[in-house]
Order: C-alpha cells, then structure tokens, then sequence
C-alpha cells in the first residue's frame, strides 16, 4: 500500500461510496472500497435521512479499507447540501434530520419572504433562492415550535454531523455552510442580521473550516470499536457538488460545467460572488467552492424524475435498469412533448409518470404514454434545458464558453451528453463520472503536499481519467426544437 492512500466517502441522494484514491507514478488511481443505498425513511408522514446508518456505513468502509491491509494517510466526507441536525447540551445528536424533499418546509421560503424582502437575503449571502435551503426550514421549526430549537446547543450540517462522530470535534464546513442561506460570503462568516431577523441563535453555528483544513482525527472510541488507528479527517469540500466542480478537468480559468447526479447543476467558477440583480432574477447562487472561488450556477431537477419515475414502474411491477430506459428512450419518437423539469410540481417525491402527464395536460400537450416516450420527453427536457441555463451563465458571467465539462454518475448516460451537446451547439467533455469522491480526493492531497494547487490536481486528474468527447449534431433540429420547449414550458430569459 503506498504512501498517498487517502479515502473518500460521497454521500449522494440515492447511494453513498467510499473511494480509496492513491497516486502512482503521478497520476490517481481510485478503487471503490465500499458502496451503500442511502434511503431515506418515512415516518409518521415525514421524510428523514437515515442518519445513523450512514455512520454505520462510514464505520463499514473504514473496516474495509483495515482489512485489505491499507494504511489510509487520511479520510474526508462530502454529502448533499442545505440539511443539518442539532446537538443538545449533552452533545447527543437530538432527532433524525430531515431530507430537503420533506413537505414541513412548504410554504416556509414564501412565508419567510414576508417578513424580510429576497433583496435583502440575497445581498447579504448570494444564495438563490430554493424552498429547502437551511434558513426555511429552520423558519419552518421555529413556526412550529419544535423542540429541536429549543433543545438545540448546535447546528451541524450532514458532513459535519458525520465527521463530529468520528472525530468528537464540532466545525461547521465553508462550501456547505454558504449553502444555509445563512452565511455572508461578503464578511466570509455567518450573517448575524438574518439570524437576528428570523430570531435564530447565532451560537447553534461554529467556526467555518476551509476545504484543506485539518478537522480533527478519529477519536479512540471509534479507533478502539474498529481497530482502526487515529488518522487524520480533513474538512474538504463537502458540499458535493463542490467537489464535483473541484474535479473539473478545466485547463482554462473560465469554463462551465455541468455536475449531473440526481440533480443537474450547471454553471461556472468564479472569484468573487456575482451578487447583483440580475444574478438574484435569474436566480442563480454563489455556493463557497476551493481555493476561495465560488460556484456561480442555477439548480436543475436533473435525473430526480426519471429515478422517481423508475421508482414509481417498481411499485408497479416493472422493473428496469437505467440503461434499458436509455435505450427505449432512443427509440421512442424524438419531440413529442416538453416539460420544465424546474416546475414544483417535480419537486418532492411521488408519483412522476402522472405528474408528468398532469403537465402535458396544463400545457396543451400529448401526454406520453409509454416508458420510452416519457423517458425520451425527460431526457429531451434536461437537455433543452441545459442550454437554457448556460446561456444565462454566459449572460450573467460575460463569458462565452468552448464547451461544456460534464461530470459525475450521469455522464453514464451517454445519449444524455449526445443530446446535451447537440441542445447546445458545442463540445461537451465528459468525465470524470465518480467527480465528487474525486475532488474530495484531491483535496486531501493538497492539504498534504501532493498537489500544489486545485490547478495541478484538475491537471492530474485530465490526465489519470478519460474524458469523452461528443461533438454537436443534428443543430437545426435541436434548435427548432428549443423554440418549441422555450414556448411551452413559458420560460423566459430576463
Ligand atoms: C447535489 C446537491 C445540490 C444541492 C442539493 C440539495 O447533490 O448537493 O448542490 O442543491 O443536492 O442539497
């Protein structure tokens, strides 16, 4: 085992991995040590992570990696964004956290709006505006008088809750925190007038680590159950998708990039926030990225609805691999229907074929009937949609792009970055697929001298991962096309 063995784990929405990355004769190789499903549960009518399992699952990867005889120089977490669990005075964990997608905060985001006008919140964080972001839910507990506030000494986010039981230590991480629509990317801390505003305690957030620096290391209670020894845990970027972008493999400065897992996001790397007002009207965000950038970029639903979708052909008897649907997706007929895959109605989770259908009838429009059609009509839409938001990317950033970096699982499917290339007229470079676990690699290594910078480590990683050229196709039909989604879906460039 060699000396630059370091473990990832990335939590994702459907399924978590934990990735053992080591450098040979200068580029990364990376072995997945374990993977596990992350399903969320149910109970009594509300969504929580299962966030003890998660922890069992960490704790099963660290024994992994101990059995194969590696000597793991360190290790760091990333997870999605935006949700949090408190500790009590005891330092106990109080309750199960609960997933973004969970219905409490519905309505929260319009009822916080009322009292403190969107201008103001997005002067003093940067952040668009989602109905799930850490400071609506947390208006949602406050209206509901929920014990977890007042029994509540410290909000932690899921990587941060994860990392405090193995380590004891309580950090808050800077590219999540940014992510609470809390944090001031202006005074680079917390924004105590919002909290004051919505009368939250400025005392549940801690001192914001920076990706690379160090958090603190296993603690001997967890050494001692696992017969592990004490190695170091990084705080790295642990919001996901900031190790996704940290992963990029850009040679240029200013490039777009499109971080494709159950949600799409899709934007461009910038140094300093773009807090203006046509960044809050196109609402796009400013989420705390590396090497003090940040990641100017909009949400997209992403591969949500074709997985809620699978999921709903499961419960009723049809079961199909993702690249069966790909495939009867490229047979089905090309344009027969558009969605905005943005509209609400596809936020939470349920029933997509007839949520899908429900929107096809608002909109005038045949509703597709079969598995391939609305698998064509979805990934169609992301497509459309892609070119959308990069448009509004090169718009708001005064760039003009060569081509797209498409990164993370959904690179997989490889009509999807066809589609993509063709929807916007350019290249898409496609790779690599495992982009989060990597950039969570990658950032270990700078902490510890391996790489100089976040650019030698995009240029390493170019060079140990291929990357997928798709050159457009078909311009004319995908354009006409576009007039087409643009008119029915209503959106409308500002
Ligand atoms: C992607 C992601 C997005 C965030 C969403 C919810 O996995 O982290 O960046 O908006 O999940 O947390």
């Amino acid at each position: 085992s060699g000396a630059s063995d370091v473990l990832a784990f990335d939590l994702g929405a459907s399924s978590g991995r934990a990735l053992l990355g080591r450098l040979v004769d200068g580029k990364i190789e990376v072995e997945e040590l374990h993977r596990f499903p992350n399903d969320p549960v149910q109970v009594g009518g509300r969504l929580h992570w299962d966030i003890l399992r998660l922890y069992h699952e960490i704790k099963q990867g660290l024994l992994k990696a101990k059995h194969r005889g590696i000597a793991l120089k360190s290790m760091a977490i990333d997870s999605w964004a935006v949700d949090f669990g408190f500790l009590g005075k005891d330092g106990e964990l109080i309750g199960n956290p609960y997933h973004y997608r969970d219905r409490h905060t519905e309505g929260a985001m319009e009822s916080v709006l009322e009292r403190i006008p969107a201008t103001v919140i997005f002067a003093r964080t940067g952040i668009q505006f989602l109905p799930f972001n850490t400071i609506y839910q947390l208006d949602a507990l406050k209206q509901a008088n929920s014990p977890l506030l007042s029994n509540g000494v410290r909000l932690l986010m899921i990587p941060d809750l994860l990392r405090y039981f193995l380590t004891g230590k309580a950090h808050n991480e800077f590219t999540n925190a940014t992510t609470t629509q809390l944090f001031n990317p202006l005074t680079g801390d917390w924004d105590v007038e919002l909290l004051r505003l919505l009368d939250l305690e400025r005392s549940w957030f801690g001192d914001v680590l920076k990706p690379g620096q160090l958090a603190g290391r296993l603690q001997p209670s967890v050494c001692e159950e696992l017969g592990v020894p004490s190695i170091p845990v990084y705080a790295v970027a642990e919001h996901d998708t900031g190790s996704a972008v940290a992963a990029v493999p850009a040679t240029e400065k200013s490039f777009a990039y499109l971080s494709c897992g159950t949600w799409s996001l899709m934007g461009t790397e910038v140094d300093k926030p773009v807090m203006n007002e046509l960044a809050q009207k196109l609402n796009f965000t400013n989420e705390g990225g590396v090497a003090d950038t940040f990641r100017l970029l909009k949400n997209i639903m992403g591969l949500w609805i074709i997985q809620e979708c699978r999921r709903e052909w499961e419960r009723e008897g049809k079961s199909l691999s993702f690249p069966e649907l790909v495939r009867m997706a490229n047979e089905a007929s090309p344009f027969a229907a558009f969605i905005d895959p943005d509209d609400e109605l596809f936020l939470p989770p349920g029933d997509m074929p007839s949520r899908i259908a429900e929107y096809c009838l608002r909109t005038g429009q045949q509703t597709p009937e079969t598995v391939g059609a609305i698998a064509r009509t979805i990934f169609e839409s992301l497509a459309l949609k892609y070119r959308y938001v990069l448009e509004l990317t090169e718009r708001l950033s005064g760039q003009r792009f060569g081509g797209l970096h498409m990164v993370g699982g959904g690179i997989q499917n490889e009509l999807l970055c066809q589609w993509t290339a063709n929807a916007i007229g350019k290249q898409v470079w496609a790779g690599p697929a495992e982009g989060s676990a990597i950039g969570n690699l990658a950032v270990q290594w700078i902490a510890q001298g391996d790489f100089a910078d976040i650019w030698e480590a995009r240029r390493v990683i170019r060079e140990s991962f291929p990357v997928k050229t798709y050159d457009p196709e078909d311009g004319q039909r995908w354009h006409e096309a576009y007039v087409a989604f643009v008119k029915v879906t209503g959106i409308v460039s500002v």
